[in-house]
Order: structure tokens, then C-alpha cells, then sequence
């Protein structure tokens, strides 16, 4: 019997290509761009108006090419595929002139700005190919705004002949890329700009992104552990699990758990702001699961809270809302306030009401929100135990009907939270292709000076060979939004849609996992094996196709 490791066989795993990108490609400029808003044309007058472009075979007209030397980075949190995103990019840059030069900025942004960067070759690239995480190059959160940040940009992209950048990022790093490409057409530099759609999140998506990368991966080693527990939920019968996903704002990690595991409860956050519940009506209507399941025998059960859940109980929102505001005024003042006194502080610049939900909360999480931002002016909802606030308020609630002769079971509860284990996990077959097919994507615009574009690839619930890849304006996607106080330009956070298909499947069915035992256990990744199993994409990418959620068994067979 032989023995091979996986992360070895994985290594000289081929991803699959659209069918387009198996040739030189030239630039279809297929659509014009819808007018933007006039905010933003006003922000972006240089970058506002430009069409969305296609690929297509070059043919024959594939013209003699001179070398090109692109920079790459990693922003934001680690996401699976982003490896595969710099291979591709390698890999067309060579394919380009094998005189191409990668280089890579070392630890993100932040990298970028102090210029440290190392060649990525064959040798280094290799090593990464179909491997999770970012450890090829880092990445961090710095955010670029300012013009002397890009002036610091356009330095060192000097100092390396640089012709393209590529930023790899979520929402607020792509938002970046294109503040920076406008900077540069307005300083008449022709460095080209191009972003790539990333985060676990789901939230970076809209008519024209069907899915950030690494979304599929993460998603599906959550289910994996959330299968897990329900089976040892099922098998024991004795515990209640209150399982915290990862998603920052949005619940697409959640709600695609949900699909995939179908648990007892699983809360949207999404549903909870449109709905105006409070965290007691929350609390309750989970009490009312939990008597009623115990009523009939079955103390234990499974319930899915999104990461962001806090921020979406429209008090705390509202609250959140005042403390950036708040912060944004007095944020300069508040190394003059004693430690123990910094919370009463902020608590006298509110009004009285949301003075009264601060206080209502547990200090630790009361802190967190009013004073822990990252560095784009989120709240850093991955440090709040809102499992533990749930479960201390469901036992509350649970003892007052047990006094008043209402519930007589004994519920065990046991808190998890699943976030940083999915994001470096190795990447699914669909995320090592598309990343790969971004990376493409991304030099067969740069190629062509496509700058303040993002690539994406389309049509990802088809076979690879039938995506399609394109180069979208970063302006199509920016809005306005109010960021630490302040009106910025932005890629809007797609939140769950609740009149959405993957929210209505979700909507039809929890009452029955919520009466009875529906559980399923989706078990690991698979990356070898039947096509159906190994390299399909997720349960809410086919419902907003309008596909079933899966195929029976026959018409695989
Ligand atoms: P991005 O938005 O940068 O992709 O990050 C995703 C995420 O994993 C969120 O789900 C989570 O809230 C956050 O990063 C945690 O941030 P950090 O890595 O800084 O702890």
C-alpha cells in the first residue's frame, strides 16, 4: 500500500480553466457603464465612466508582447484561494513573455507603503499552489486614502517599474484600488490598478461579483464542524450548542451553514434589523424552541449565530451609529480620560435612550463597541461573545418560566465559535479555480491598461470551462456611506437578501428542523472524486440561480 499526503498530491492539482482563457486573449468592450451616481462621478472623474470589458480569443491577431512587471497584495483577512489568485497571475505573466516579473508587497498594504516587496519566481510560487492562507506574502488592514499615501504608492512603484498592481481584498480594499486608480489617471501616472474580488464573508457581491473568493471553502469546512457537533448533539442527546459563525456584518456563512446542516435555530441578523427584534425577543422566541423541544423529550439541540448579530439589533445599531458619531468628535480627547472612566465618558456624549442600551450591556461587549475599530471602522464583532450574552440571557429567561411552572427540563448549553479554522483551510476545487481564473483575469486586464476595473469571472454555478471573465469599473460598485462619522465612497456590504431564494428555501423550512431532527452532516472538502460532489459551489449560489439546492442521486448515476 502507497502513501501519498494530500498537501503533496494537492500541490500538482491542475485547477480548470474557462474555456476563454485557454488562449491569448484580447479585451471585448461589450457593455458601456451605467452612469454612476453623481457623488461619485464628482470623486472619480477620471475613472467613473469606463465600460465594462469581456474577453476574447486573440487569434491570430495575438500581437508580439514586451515584458510586463505587476506588483500583488493581499488585504484584509485571510480567505482561502488567495495563493492561487498570485499563481494564476504568474502563470499569465509568463505565458505573457517569460520575462515578466512578479513581485510581491510583503504583509499587505501596509507593505506596499513602506515599498517591501520580494520576486515572486517559479521556486516560490510552487510551493503555494493550491494551499490556503496568505503566508506567501501577509496582508494587513491598512487603509489607503490619503494623497501622500499614494504619492508613497507611486515611489516605490517606480523604483520597481512596476506596469500593474494588483489588490487582492474584500469590500474596503478594493474600495482602495479604486481610490488609488483614480489617483493615478489624475496625476497622468499609467500605473494600472486592477482588484480582485476576496473575503470569506460573502458580503463583496452584486450584479456583477456572484461570489467572493473563498467564501465556498470557509463555508463549507463551518458545515463540516457544524455536522460534527449536531451528530454528537444527536448521539448524546444532553447538550444545547450555540455556535458562532464568522461573517463580520453579513450572515451568508450562516445562513449557507444553515443550508448545508439544517440546525435546530439558526438566527439571520439580517432578518432581525428588517424584523426591529430586540435581543429579548430573540431570547424568547429561542426559550419557546427550547421548552417546546423539551416538552417532548429532546433536551438538546443546535443553534447558528452570525458574527455580526449585535450590530443588527436595531438599539445596538442605532447605539453604534452615536458612538461613531461620538467617537469622531471626541476621539482626539479621550487619551486625557482616566481607563475606568473612559466608558461614563463616551456614555455622557449620548443621548439618554442610547445611554440605556450601553449600559444594558455586559461591560466586556460595551467596551468592544465603543471603542474597538479596525483600521476601516468596523466594529470588531469576531471579539464579542455574543454566543456567551445569548446563553446568559436564555438562562435568565428559562429560570423565570421554570418559576412560573413552565418549563421543568435542564438544558446544558456549550458555546463555539468557528471563524479563523475556515479561513486558511485549502482551498475547494471551486476556489482553487476560480481563484486561479481571477489571477488570469487580472492580467489580461492589466495587459491591456485596464486600471480602476476589477476582474471577476461569471457563470460560476456551470462548469468552469463555460465562466466568464470580465473586467467591471470599481466605480460601478462604490456608494456613499457615512464611515467613523464621515461620508465615504465605498463598495456597499451585501447583506442577506430576505426576499432572496437562499433566505426563503432557509424561511420555508426551519420550522420543521426546529420540531423535529433534520440534522445533516455534510462531512470534509472532497477533492478528488465525483464532479457533482468535488466541485460544486454552494447551496445559495445555486438558489439564486433558480437551481434545485442539489440533484438526486439518479442523474449523477
Ligand atoms: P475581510 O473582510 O477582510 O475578508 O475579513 C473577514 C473576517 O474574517 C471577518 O469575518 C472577521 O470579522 C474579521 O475578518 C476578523 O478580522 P481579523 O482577522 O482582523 O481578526
Amino acid at each position: 500500500m502507497t502513501y501519498i499526503r494530500l498537501d503533496k498530491l494537492r500541490a500538482i492539482y491542475k485547477p480548470q480553466l474557462p474555456e476563454v482563457l485557454e488562449h491569448p486573449t484580447k479585451l471585448d468592450v461589450s457593455t458601456n457603464a451605467a452612469t454612476p451616481d453623481e457623488r461619485i462621478a464628482a470623486l472619480f472623474p477620471h475613472t467613473a465612466q469606463l465600460p465594462v470589458v469581456s474577453l476574447a480569443e486573440a487569434g491570430a491577431e495575438a500581437e508580439a508582447t514586451s515584458p510586463l512587471t505587476v506588483g500583488v497584495l493581499l488585504s484584509g483577512g485571510q480567505a482561502p484561494g488567495g495563493h492561487n489568485v498570485i499563481a494564476g497571475i504568474f502563470d499569465a505573466l509568463k505565458m505573457h513573455h517569460p520575462a515578466s516579473i512578479l513581485y510581491g508587497f510583503i504583509m499587505g498594504p501596509g507593505g506596499l507603503l513602506r515599498g517591501e516587496a520580494r520576486e515572486l519566481t517559479a521556486d516560490v510560487i510552487n510551493c503555494y499552489r493550491n494551499t490556503g492562507g496568505f503566508d506567501m506574502i501577509g496582508s494587513d488592514r491598512t487603509k489607503l486614502e490619503t494623497k501622500e499615501q499614494f504619492e508613497q504608492v507611486l515611489l516605490h512603484a517606480h523604483r520597481l517599474a512596476l506596469d500593474a498592481l494588483v489588490v487582492i481584498g474584500g469590500d474596503d480594499s478594493n474600495t482602495n484600488a479604486a481610490l488609488l486608480a483614480e489617483y493615478c489617471r489624475s496625476v497622468n501616472d499609467p500605473l494600472c490598478v486592477v482588484g480582485c474580488p476576496k473575503t470569506i464573508d460573502g458580503d463583496l457581491k452584486n450584479g456583477w461579483v456572484e461570489t467572493s473568493f473563498g467564501f465556498d471553502t470557509c463555508v463549507k469546512v463551518y458545515a463540516e464542524l457544524v455536522g460534527n457537533i449536531q451528530r454528537d448533539c444527536y448521539s448524546s442527546k444532553k447538550y444545547w450548542h450555540f455556535v458562532k459563525l464568522m461573517g463580520r456584518s453579513a450572515s451568508h456563512l450562516t445562513l449557507e451553514c444553515a443550508l448545508m446542516t439544517q440546525p435546530t435555530v439558526a438566527i439571520i441578523s439580517e432578518e432581525v434589523a428588517a424584523r426591529g427584534l430586540t435581543l429579548g425577543d430573540l431570547v424568547r422566541q429561542l426559550a419557546d424552541v427550547i421548552v417546546d423541544r423539551s416538552r417532548r423529550g429532546m433536551d438538546f439541540g443546535v443553534v447558528l449565530i452570525p458574527e455580526g448579530l449585535i450590530e443588527f439589533v436595531p438599539k445596538v445599531r442605532r447605539l453604534i451609529a452615536s458612538l461613531n458619531r461620538v467617537l469622531a468628535e471626541n476621539g482626539h480627547k479621550l487619551h486625557l480620560v482616566k481607563e475606568s472612566q473612559i466608558i461614563n465618558y463616551i456614555a455622557s456624549k449620548l443621548s439618554d435612550e442610547d445611554e440605556e442600551t450601553l449600559r444594558s450591556l455586559p461591560e466586556e461587549v460595551a467596551r468592544q463597541l465603543a471603542l474597538e475599530r479596525d483600521p476601516h471602522g468596523n466594529v470588531q464583532v469576531s471579539r464579542i461573545e455574543t454566543e456567551s450574552l445569548i446563553v446568559t440571557l436564555l438562562g435568565q429567561e428559562l429560570e423565570k418560566r421554570r418559576s412560573q411552572g413552565e418549563f421543568e427540563g435542564n438544558p446544558s448549553p456549550l458555546t463555539h465559535f468557528f471563524g479563523y479554522e475556515g479561513r486558511c483551510s485549502m482551498p475547494s476545487n471551486f476556489d482553487a479555480s476560480y481563484c486561479y481564473a481571477l489571477g488570469r483575469t487580472a492580467v489580461a486586464l492589466a495587459k491591456e491598461g485596464c486600471s480602476g476595473y476589477m476582474a471577476t469571472v461569471g457563470n460560476l454555478v456551470h462548469p468552469p470551462k463555460e465562466w466568464i471573465p470580465r473586467g467591471i469599473p470599481l466605480t460601478e460598485m462604490l456608494t456613499i456611506e457615512e464611515r467613523n462619522g464621515v461620508d465615504k465612497p465605498v463598495i456597499a456590504k451585501a447583506l442577506v437578501d430576505i426576499e432572496g431564494a437562499p433566505f426563503r428555501y432557509f424561511r420555508d423550512h426551519r420550522k420543521e428542523w426546529a420540531e423535529g431532527i433534520a440534522f445533516r452532516y455534510p462531512g470534509p472538502i472532497q477533492y478528488f472524486g465525483p464532479s457533482a460532489v468535488c466541485d460544486a459551489t454552494t447551496i445559495t449560489l445555486r438558489l439564486e440561480h433558480a437551481l434545485e439546492p442539489e440533484e438526486d442521486i439518479e442523474t449523477i448515476w
